[in-house]
């Protein structure tokens, strides 16, 4: 973690342990043009996502019903530990998980952000998605100021290299064709390292592995300086479609919130972070999003 951020996160604990313990927490409001009035005047908007936002378009979430921590166990599939002891298995499930979004599309939530970002831009405004998820739907909807925390699926990093490259083949190698879900219990079905995809650069052809952020690893440090930057200068926070446990992006909106800029959480439940915000919209995104973000007569032309 970079210097700023954990001084961040220390201070950002003591200020939540002090808040906790002399404050009652206040109920987040869900009235929409009051939400309308805060959005009109915002200049600078983040719209952290995760999961959620995808759920409508049919990709999996992590926690909730049908997640994939519910099928499978994070420590098997998105540690190093677990890449170094089967690159196989873990591959298996990133490439699972890249045939699936090839029958995927954005829906209405991405959209909506995507055409407020293009809409607000030209009134001189600016909207950033800060997105901890890897499957691209943000990008195929048409946003463009993107920041991907947790890395994303269509890219590999060489092993050896760290030679990093955009990949969209399907099957991404030959060995992993028509390979369905991972099954951690299928020890002898263990595809070899060596047709595992491999490292493009001349010379090297080492293993590669998911561009992707696992437990216990750190995330991009400039990428993670330039979200804080956001943050630290945005008027207006929505968070959409995350459960906000896994840090170090649970803490960003408690953050913004605490230095007292309105956040508005889009969740089909609350979250353990609902009550540090001024808004919660609950409902599916692909229907509360596209009406928060909708142009009305009362925004600066
Ligand atoms: C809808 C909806 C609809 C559904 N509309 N809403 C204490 C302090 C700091 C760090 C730690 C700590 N304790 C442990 C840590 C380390 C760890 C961590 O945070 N663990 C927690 C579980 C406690 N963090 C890390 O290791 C991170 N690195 C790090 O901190 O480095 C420094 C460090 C290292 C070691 C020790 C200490 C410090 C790295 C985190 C990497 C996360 N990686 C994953 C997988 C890789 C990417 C991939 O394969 O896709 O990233 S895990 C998974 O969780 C994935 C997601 O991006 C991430 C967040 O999940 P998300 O998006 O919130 O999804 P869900 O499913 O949880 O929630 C979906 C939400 O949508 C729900 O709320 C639904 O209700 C809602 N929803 N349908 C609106 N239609
Ligand atoms: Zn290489």
């Amino acid at each position: 973690m970079s210097l700023l951020l954990t001084r961040k996160f220390a201070q950002y604990s003591l200020n939540l342990t002090v808040k906790m313990a002399t404050e009652t927490p206040k109920q987040p409001s869900s009235d929409m043009a009051a939400f309308r009035k805060v959005f009109d005047k915002a200049r600078h908007i983040v719209v952290l996502t995760g999961a959620g936002v995808s759920a409508e378009s049919g990709v999996p979430t992590f926690r909730g019903a049908g997640g994939l921590w519910r099928k499978w166990r994070a420590q098997d599939l998105a540690t190093p530990w677990a890449f170094q002891d089967n690159p196989s298995l873990v591959w298996e499930f990133y490439h699972y998980r890249r045939e699936v979004m090839g029958s995927k599309n954005p829906n209405k939530a991405h959209e909506a952000i995507a055409n407020c970002e293009k809409r607000l831009a030209k009134q001189g405004r600016r909207v950033v998605v800060v997105t901890q998820n890897i499957d691209e739907l943000h990008k195929r909807a048409g946003s463009e100021n993107i920041m991907e925390l947790h890395g994303n699926l269509f890219t590999t990093r060489c092993t050896k290299c760290g030679h990093i490259e955009k990949n969209h083949d399907s099957p991404i190698c030959e060995a992993l064709r028509g390979k369905g879900e991972p099954d951690p219990t299928a020890e002898d079905a263990r595809i070899s390292p060596e047709l595992l995809p491999r490292c493009k650069q001349e010379g090297c052809g080492a293993m590669t592995r998911p561009h992707v952020v696992w437990f216990g690893e750190n995330l991009n440090e400039a990428l993670l300086d330039s979200a804080q930057k956001e943050l630290d200068l945005c008027d207006l926070c929505l968070v959409v479609g995350t459960s906000s446990v896994v840090y170090p992006a649970a803490m960003f909106a408690p953050q913004v919130a605490n230095r007292g800029v309105p956040v508005a959480e889009f969740n089909i439940e609350p979250t353990s972070v609902t009550n540090s915000f001024g808004f919660h919209f609950t409902g599916p995104c692909g229907s509360t999003l596209p009406e928060a973000l909708a142009p009305t007569e009362s925004e600066p032309k």
